[in-house]
Order: C-alpha cells, then structure tokens, then sequence
C-alpha cells in the first residue's frame, strides 16, 4: 500500500521525531526523572503568597546554614541518585561525600575540575532537630529555599515535598505534618544545573558522538550567556513558622496627593474557612503610630505629611522606610503578626522622563551580578556590605539586577539605602526560535509572576525587565514580548516594564512593547575594535534613531570595555585601564547632551569583574568591572565617581 503523506502529516512526523529528540535528551541528562517541576507543581507554588520570612511575636525563623553532606552525581547518565534512591538513606551510606557550604555555589570549593564543571543531579544532605515547642497544631513551620539552581527537588525524612523548575527565585513547602520530634529529621536535595532550550536561562546540551575523538557518552553543556552557570543552594534555607491561621500575602501600592501619602493595602488570610479580623497599623521610622484600620484585610491607611521613599541622594533623608504591621487574629483568639518595611513614593514615565515622586530620576548606575570568588553566587553577606559602600563612594543610584533576581537581602539593603532597582528576570540570551516557543513562553510568564509576588512591594523596585538582549529581530519575538510585557503589567499594573536590547532600531519587534527603551550597546569592542574615535558618532546615531523610532525615555543599560586591573598602555590598547577609560570619556560625552533631553539612565557594564565559560574572548571571566572581583578600584571606578558626583552636584539634591 502506498502512503500518500499529506501537509498534516508531515507536520505531525515533525512533531513525533522533535519531541523525541528531547525526549532522548532529557533521558540522557536524567531530567526525566522529574526534575522538570510540572505544570501542576509549579503552579501549586504560584497559588502561595510567599512573604519573606521575616521574625515576629508569632513567627519564628531559623536557617540552615552550614556544612551539608555533598555528591554530584557524576554517573554517565547523571541517574545513580534515582536509581538508588539516595532519598531513603543517609548520603554516606550511598558512597563517598564531602563538606559543602549552604549557601554557595559548589562549583569553586574544591579542587576538582569536574565539579567545577560538572553539568546534573548535584546531592546535598543534613540533618536537623525540631524543637519541640514546633509540635503545636495551632501552627504551622514552612521550609524555604530562597534559590536554588536549576530544578531542585527535595525530600524531607525520604518524603517528597517539594519541587521548583528555575534558579534564583524562592520556594518553599509546608513541612509540619512531616517533620519528627525528639529525632534527627534528614533532608535531601538534589538540585539539577542542566539548561534547556526551554529553560530561563536557555542553553544546550551537545553530545559528541564522533568516537575518534571523544570517549562514550561525552557531552557539553553551551550556555548563551556571558556568565558561569554557578549552581547549587546558593541562598539560604529556612524554617520558619507561623500559627496556623496565618497571613499568606500582602500586595500594597501607594499614591501621594500634595503633602498626603496612600498606603493601599490587600492581605490574603490562609488557615481559616471564615473571615478573621486584621488590624493593620502604620508605623513610622520611630515606631510611632501614624494609622490604624481595623477590617478584613483590604483598604487604605492615609499619611498625613507624608515623608516620601527617596532614592539616595535625592534628599537629605532618603529611602524613609515605615512599617505596615498586620495582624490577623486566628479563630482561637492567637494572633500572627508580619511587618512589612513600606516606602511611599510614585514612578511614572512620559514621553521623555522617568518621574520618582514627579521629579525627573536618572540612573547612574550599573549592571552587577551575583559573582565572587570561591562562593560563586553563593549570598555572602560581607560582599553585600562592600558593593553597597562601594555603590555608594562612586556615587550611583542605581543598578539592574542583570541578569537574574537578586537574592531578598540583596533587595533589602536597596530599599533600606535608597538604592533604585531596576528588576530583571532571568530570561536571558534567548537566541534561537525555540527559545520563543509556547512552552518557554509558559514558563517565562510563570517566572515573572514568581517575580512580582516576590518584589512587588518593595519602593527600591521601579521597573521590571522581563529579558536582556533576546534575538528580539525574530518574527517570533513580537508576539512573544507582546505577551510576555502585558502579562507582567496584568500582575503589576504600578510600574513601567522594559526588555533590555542590542539590535538595530531597525530590526527590533520587542522595543514597541517597552514602557522605557533599554539599550546596550559596546562601540569600538565587539566591532570597530581599537577604533575608539568611532564611539561618538555611533552612539549619537544610535539614541537618536531609537528616540524616532519610539519616543520613549531611553536608558544605557550597558556599555563598556574589559580592562585587566595593572595593565597600562598609552595610547590606549584594548585590555588596557586606558582604553577602559577612553570608552568611558567618549560616551559620556555623548551622553551628556542627550541627559537634558530623553536619555534618563547610564549604566557602565559591569561594577566587578566576574566569572564566565572559559572562551578565547575572555581572561578567567569578564574583566569589564570597574572593580576587579575582588571589589579593588581600577582607574576606571574613579573618573566614574568623579563623574556621578558631578551629576550629583549638577542637578543638586531634590532634583536627581
Ligand atoms: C552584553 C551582555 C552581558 C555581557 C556583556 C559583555 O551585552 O548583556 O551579559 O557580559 O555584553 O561583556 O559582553
């Protein structure tokens, strides 16, 4: 019989063989064992509040940092672990373990290259008691990772509890009826760095199966970001408790009308069938009580004389933080109370300025990372302190958290120092067509929810960007911004969203979306190289041809040059602190005359020199930091505090 294929079914030929091509891939890299957190797992997490763990009267937090037991799974098909199910015993009695610190990456602990490296099912394993105080059935003790990178699953006393698809977002698990008493209780983690194409970040997984030239079964993992795939429990872990009726979720917005302030507030209650009263009162920095309403949860506290949230240097009493305290009152009469740090202040954009409280705002800033030696990504709370003082000695406001979400304590200190943020999902270097297929799409609006229910009331967040650099000159790149943008609006209809670009205003389908015009571009680098006379022309071109094209606020968000720390070469070199500086005179220059008109932002790429994927482009990482790793000036961290302070003086406090 002959078979006549027809359009429909070629297609679903297409279809079988590319799923089964990922499917193959998948079983090969032990994803199908589960790590892949399903649809239904995931959205399970998205139903849930997830307010920091912040201690109170009626709210414990412990964390559970230290040394874990550690194994990669280093087996050709990364599924030991599942196989033996290393759940049900303690590590060491499944083979060999190390220490590892919890939080860190563990890729720069040891001396092994392999680990450094290693690609799969990375094992973590400790124990702990529960003090008995917790074994109360008028409360409840919730596990929460802060991050954890790529797909985690973990087991409490071998039970499931919990499973996250993602990196650098929180997640946790109501663990009460599973945690013991009197008795160690042992919890396992695995926690997967594989990246897919339909992961956020994607990347991809090559095998070489040319058997002259690779043993069995080789594989590389290529990412399509400049940075190391650190991976791990890079963020703390945490207990905490709450009494069983208990404040799930606060959202809040504010508005201000002359000297008055707004505090709208909208608190989800969870553990009771019925309505519970909740108080919620304002509190001032001296703990003063500037408002009270008693209801349901929903509704508006008023502040009179309001003292605004300011970004530093924009007043002599910046980033005023109050304090929402909600308390809700359980059906037995126990109460759980959260504090929350509120700023009061307003963003809005026009055609060419960005407005914090009705003055013009323009960032000086930065692109950062997460990024030190030995603990990788692994939150350090040293390294915090110094990039704030450092952010501050140069002068800046501000900087994107490129290229991913910060971790909370991070967030914290921008609120508390007035430090504006301009908060990036980990959408980047989605390069290929299927980067942008439906199923990324999917996830990317699950993690952008994940987003804004984690930040959505801090004052210090100001805009969203929902990607960096993506191929956004595909034609598939239109509709998905379109969705991607109108989705994050939908959940934060009070700030701006943007995606971060470097394609042509002529070829770019993601820009139309954007409340604000992102724009990263490297003159005299990454073409035209040694050609620094070029920069000015270009750069000007480029903000005007983009300012036509849309007529929004633009920012810099990148530019730059890889400078290494002692190198010295006049006339300048590339690689050299002069030619890092001279990339910083020419576009300055530039920027100068577009700031009284639409350019709002500048943000030098990168603060500190940081950690990559070996390639013949980069000296053991990106030396484009105006610090080295270790948080050292170079030449460059000074003319770019000379120049933030003169834009400090120029415009003078109370302006911006
Ligand atoms: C970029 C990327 C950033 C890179 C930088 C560079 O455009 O957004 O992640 O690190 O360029 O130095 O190449």
């Amino acid at each position: 019989m002959k078979i006549r294929f027809n359009r429909r079914m070629f297609m679903m030929l297409l279809l079988f063989s590319a799923v089964n091509v990922v499917a193959v891939f998948m079983m090969r890299m032990g994803l199908d064992t589960g790590a892949h957190a399903s649809r239904s797992s995931q959205s399970q997490t998205l139903s849930n509040g997830m307010l920091f763990p912040r201690e109170s009267e009626s709210r414990e937090v412990r964390e559970l940092g230290g040394m874990w037991k550690f194994r990669a799974d280093m087996s050709p098909n990364r599924n030991a672990g599942f196989d033996q199910q290393w759940w049900e015993k303690t590590l060491e009695q499944t083979g060999p373990v190390i220490d590892m610190p919890v939080p860190a990456s563990y890729n720069d602990i040891t001396q092994d290259r392999r680990l450094r490296d290693f690609v799969g099912w990375a094992w973590y394993q400790r124990e702990f008691y529960a003090p008995a105080s917790w074994k109360n059935i008028k409360q409840r003790t919730v596990l929460r990772f802060e991050s954890a990178h790529y797909n985690t699953i973990v087991w409490l006393n071998s039970k499931e509890i919990v499973r996250h698809d993602g990196g650098h977002l929180p997640f946790e698990a109501d663990v009460s009826l599973v945690l013991r008493y009197n008795v160690p209780n042992t919890l396992t983690v695995a926690v997967n760095n594989t990246l897919t194409p339909h992961t956020i970040p994607p990347g991809t997984i090559q095998y070489m199966d040319d058997p002259d030239r690779y043993p069995p079964g080789y594989f590389v993992q290529n990412l399509q970001m400049d940075f190391f795939n650190y991976a791990g429990i890079q963020r703390p872990v945490k207990l905490y408790t709450t009494p069983s009726v208990f404040l799930d979720d606060i959202t809040i917005t504010t508005n201000v009308q002359g000297s008055t302030g707004y505090v709208n507030f909208d608190c989800v209650i969870k553990g009771n069938s019925s309505a519970v009263p909740v108080t919620v009162d304002l509190l001032d920095k001296t703990g003063q009580l500037v408002a009270a309403v008693k209801g349901s949860g929903k509704g508006q506290v008023k502040v009179a004389d309001v003292k605004l949230w300011w970004p530093f240097t924009m007043s002599s009493d910046p980033a005023y933080l109050y304090t929402l305290k909600v308390t809700v009152i359980g059906s037995a009469g126990q109460p759980d109370v959260y504090r929350l740090p509120v700023g009061i202040r307003t963003v809005q954009v026009t055609s060419k300025q960005f407005l914090i409280n009705g003055k013009p705002f323009y960032f000086r800033g930065f692109g950062k990372h997460e990024d030190s030696d030995i603990r990788g990504k692994g939150l350090d709370y040293p390294l915090i302190a110094k990039d704030f003082n450092l952010i501050k000695w140069v002068g800046a406001n501000s900087f994107r958290t490129s290229h991913y979400p910060y971790a909370e304590e991070i967030m914290d200190m921008c609120d508390q120092q007035g430090i504006v943020v301009i908060d990036e999902c980990p959408a980047v270097g989605l390069k290929t067509r299927e980067n942008f297929s439906n199923q990324t799409l999917s996830h990317h609006k699950d993690v952008m929810t994940e987003l804004v229910r984690r930040d959505k009331n801090r004052p210090s967040v100001v805009m969203w960007s929902v990607a960096n650099e993506p191929a956004s000159q595909l034609p598939e790149a239109e509709y998905y911004f379109k969705t991607v943008i109108q989705h994050t609006k939908q959940a934060d209809s009070t700030r701006p969203v943007t995606l971060v670009i470097n394609k042509a205003f002529n070829k770019d389908k993601g820009g139309q979306f954007a409340d604000v015009v992102c724009l990263n571009n490297y003159y005299s680098w990454y073409h035209d190289m040694g050609h620094l006379e070029v920069i000015q022309y270009q750069a000007k071109y480029n903000l005007e041809q983009w300012y036509q094209t849309h007529h929004k606020p633009i920012i810099q968000t990148e530019y730059g040059a890889d400078a290494i720390a002692g190198l010295h070469m006049d006339p300048p070199l590339m690689f050299s602190e002069e030619y890092q500086q001279e990339v910083m005179f020419n576009y300055f220059s530039v920027f100068d005359q577009f700031r009284q008109q639409y350019l709002v932002g500048e943000m030098i790429w990168n603060f500190a020199d940081f950690m990559t994927a070996q390639t013949t482009t980069r000296v053991a990482g990106n030396k484009k930091g105006i610090f080295t790793r270790q948080r050292q000036p170079k030449t460059a961290a000074f003319l770019l505090k000379e120049r933030y302070w003169k834009l400090v003086n120029q415009t003078g406090p109370g302006n911006h």
